[in-house]
C-alpha cells in the first residue's frame, strides 16, 4: 500500500507512522525527519533547510522533491511505502504524481489526522523540539492552513482523502488509522474482484 499521512503540526503523523509502517511492513518516508538529519550533518540542503524550519515556514518544494525523488531511488519501495509529512503543497502533490507514474506506482490513500489546535499546541510545548516555541508553533499554523490545507482539497477531489479524528490516546487514534485502511484495502478488493 501507498498511505500519505498529513495532518497540522503536532497531529500526531510521526507518531502514528511509527505504527503504521510496522503494521503494513513498508518503507517510512518522513520528509520532517529528513531534513532534522541533512541538518545534523550540515549538508548544503540541510543549511538551507534549517532556516526555514526555525522560522516556522516550509522548506522550498525542489528540495523537498529532490529529496523524495532520491529516497524513492534507493529502493525498497516497490511493493509500497508510507509518506509522512509530504506533500505539504500542492505543487509537491502535482511533483509527487509524477514520481510515482514514472515508477508506475499508484497513491491508495491520504489519511488526514485532525485535531483541534488547543490540544495541537500543548502537545507541541510538551514536546518542546527547536521549533516547538510559541511565535514558530504560530507560524506553522498560519503555514498549514495556507499551504497544505489545499492539497487536503487536491485528494479529496480524487476520492482517496479519509480523514481520522486525530484526539485521543495513540492506541485509539491507531485503531482508527486501522479501520480507516482496512475500508481502503477492502473497497480495492471489490473493484478488483
Ligand atoms: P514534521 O517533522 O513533519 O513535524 P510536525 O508536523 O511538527 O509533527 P508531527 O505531526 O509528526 O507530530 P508528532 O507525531 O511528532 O515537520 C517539521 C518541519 O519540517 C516543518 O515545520 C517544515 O519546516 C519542515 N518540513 C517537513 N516536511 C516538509 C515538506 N514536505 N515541505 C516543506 N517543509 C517540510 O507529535 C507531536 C507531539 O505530540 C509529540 O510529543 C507526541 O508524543 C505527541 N503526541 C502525538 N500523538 C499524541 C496523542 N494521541 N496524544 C497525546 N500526545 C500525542
Amino acid at each position: 500500500m501507498r498511505v500519505i499521512f498529513i495532518g497540522p503540526p503536532g497531529a500526531g503523523k510521526g507518531t502514528q507512522a511509527q505504527r503504521l509502517w510496522k503494521h503494513l511492513a513498508v518503507p517510512h518516508i518522513s520528509t520532517g525527519d529528513l531534513l532534522r538529519e541533512a541538518v545534523r550533518k550540515r549538508t548544503p540542503e540541510g543549511l538551507q533547510a534549517e532556516r526555514h524550519m526555525n522560522q516556522g515556514s516550509l522548506v522550498p518544494d525542489s528540495v523537498i522533491i529532490e529529496m523524495v525523488n532520491q529516497r524513492l531511488d534507493d529502493g525498497g519501495c516497490d511493493s509500497g511505502c508510507l509518506f509522512d509529512g509530504f506533500p505539504r503543497t500542492v505543487d509537491q502533490a502535482q511533483a509527487l504524481d509524477a514520481l510515482l507514474a514514472e515508477r508506475r506506482q499508484p497513491l491508495d490513500v491520504v489519511i488526514e489526522l485532525a485535531v483541534d489546535e488547543d490540544t495541537l499546541v500543548g502537545r507541541l510545548i510538551g514536546r518542546g523540539r527547536d521549533d516547538d516555541e510559541p511565535a514558530v508553533i504560530r507560524q506553522r499554523f498560519r503555514t498549514y492552513h495556507q499551504l497544505t490545507e489545499p492539497v487536503l482539497d487536491y485528494y479529496r477531489r480524487r476520492g482517496i482523502l479519509e480523514t481520522v479524528d486525530g484526539a485521543g490516546t495513540p492506541d485509539e487514534v491507531f485503531a482508527r488509522i486501522q479501520e480507516a485502511v482496512e475500508r481502503i484495502q477492502n473497497k480495492a478488493r471489490c473493484s478488483n474482484s
